[in-house]
């Protein structure tokens, strides 16, 4: 079995370390939001979240995520500082005993939806993001520069015409989805600082992006690697190109041109089955069994691609974790293998910290009145637990 964990945004999350334990994880994936982005996570701060989660009877298993600074991706400002600091924040997780950190490199935003609460045909609800009004957003909305060059007349059309049926309200929460923070994203904006923060991009290509992040791991790489620290890249989502913005962590070639970039087992990848999922040009089964070693931390979760998408800059909703086109089962048995060769090789990184990736609001959350963060709801990501521990279970018992 892998290691089950569950994400967990601190003691003002909703659901609550006691839920946690209920839903039979083991692991908590957590970061300490409070400390804004650049700044260093004293060995003080980290231990007493530790103590809070191992009162419990629980484990800090994963760190998601240490953010990178807007300033580390552009290398302008104060970059070289964050980058300190960013050092300084993984001796200081090591010397608690925290081994693996997560971290992502999207410029501007992290994960993006259009619909925090798109109807399910079940009646529960899921995440949505819908490419028809991510350019109604884009073109009228935002009125993006260059944003006329992405799509054609028809696209265009179809942007007008979603949007001229939306209500004011309805306008008002679709800016407010994309720009302002989904949780764990640490940074949100107004129209104007979006529009400011999108600029700083402007000359910034996926080249110069990709060096940047390279660059990057030149100097973190080596400080994770002698505390015994491993970082987990989590790919781009949606794995494609938004807004013009540059992006360099959406397929095998991504990954696999990164861990060529620095070579060291303390550079690895986060498979997120959800996002590397929504490009059909992915293959995930084979992803594990070809990326495998270098995999420190796994988010399970299904996509579901509409089904009159355009190649490129597909819709998609968030499915039940076996269903959608997400090959579970397939990646699930890749993953045990991968454990298991670990094993056998002497590894000593054999627990492969895995969490169910969001969830559906269902069942009691939806009718409570609970608030909990969108896509981190108790119930719909404790389904999510269950049917991959019972798949894990049933794989693991017919080897
Ligand atoms: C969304 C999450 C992301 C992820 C970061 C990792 O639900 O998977 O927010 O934590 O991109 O840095």
């Amino acid at each position: 079995m892998l290691e089950q964990t569950w994400r967990w945004f601190g003691p003002n999350d909703p659901v609550s370390l006691n839920d946690v334990r209920q839903a039979g994880a083991t692991g908590i994936v957590t970061a300490l939001h409070q400390i804004s982005n650049g700044k260093v996570w004293s060995l003080e701060d980290i231990l007493d979240r530790k103590a809070i989660i191992e009162e419990k009877g629980l484990t800090w298993s994963v760190v998601e995520s240490i953010p990178v600074h807007e300033g580390i991706k552009t290398r302008t400002g104060d970059y070289r500082q964050y980058i300190e600091n960013y050092k300084e924040s993984i001796v200081n997780l090591a010397k608690a005993g925290i081994d693996t950190v997560c971290y992502n490199f999207m410029p501007v935003l992290d994960w993006t939806r259009t619909d925090l609460d798109f109807p399910m045909p079940d009646g529960s609800t899921g995440l949505r993001f819908d490419a028809v009004e991510f350019a109604a957003f884009e073109l009228f909305i935002l009125q993006r520069p260059g944003a006329q060059y992405l799509y054609n007349d028809e696209q265009k059309q179809q942007a007008r015409t979603k949007l001229d049926g939306m209500s004011d309200a309805q306008v008002k929460r679709l800016v407010r989805t994309i720009i302002a923070g989904l949780p764990g994203s640490e940074e949100s904006y107004t129209v104007e600082q979006f529009r400011d923060a999108l600029d700083a991009y402007k000359d910034i290509s996926d080249q110069e992006l990709r060096q940047n992040l390279y660059s990057f791991l030149r100097e973190i790489v080596p400080v994770a690697e002698s505390a015994g620290v491993r970082l987990a890249i989590h790919p781009d989502d949606p794995p494609y190109p938004i807004l013009g913005l540059p992006r360099v962590v959406s397929t095998e070639a991504d990954a696999r041109a990164l861990l060529a970039a620095t070579d060291s087992p303390a550079n690895g990848l986060c498979f997120c089955t959800g996002s590397y999922g929504v490009r059909a040009d992915n293959d995930l089964v084979g992803m594990v069994e070809r990326l495998g070693p270098s995999i420190h931390f796994v988010h399970l979760r299904s996509t579901q691609r509409d089904a009159d998408n355009q190649p490129g800059r597909h819709s998609f909703q968030e499915a039940n974790h076996l269903e959608g086109d997400v090959p579970m089962v397939g990646v699930t048995r890749a993953l045990l293998a991968e454990q298991k060769r670990r094993a056998a090789e002497g590894r000593q990184d054999t627990r492969m910290p895995f969490r169910p990736d969001h969830g559906h609001r269902m069942l009691d959350d939806l009718t409570s009145g609970k608030r909990t963060n969108p896509g981190y709801t108790a119930i719909g990501r404790l389904r999510g637990l269950a049917e991959i521990r019972g798949l894990m279970l049933g794989l693991s018992a017919g080897e």
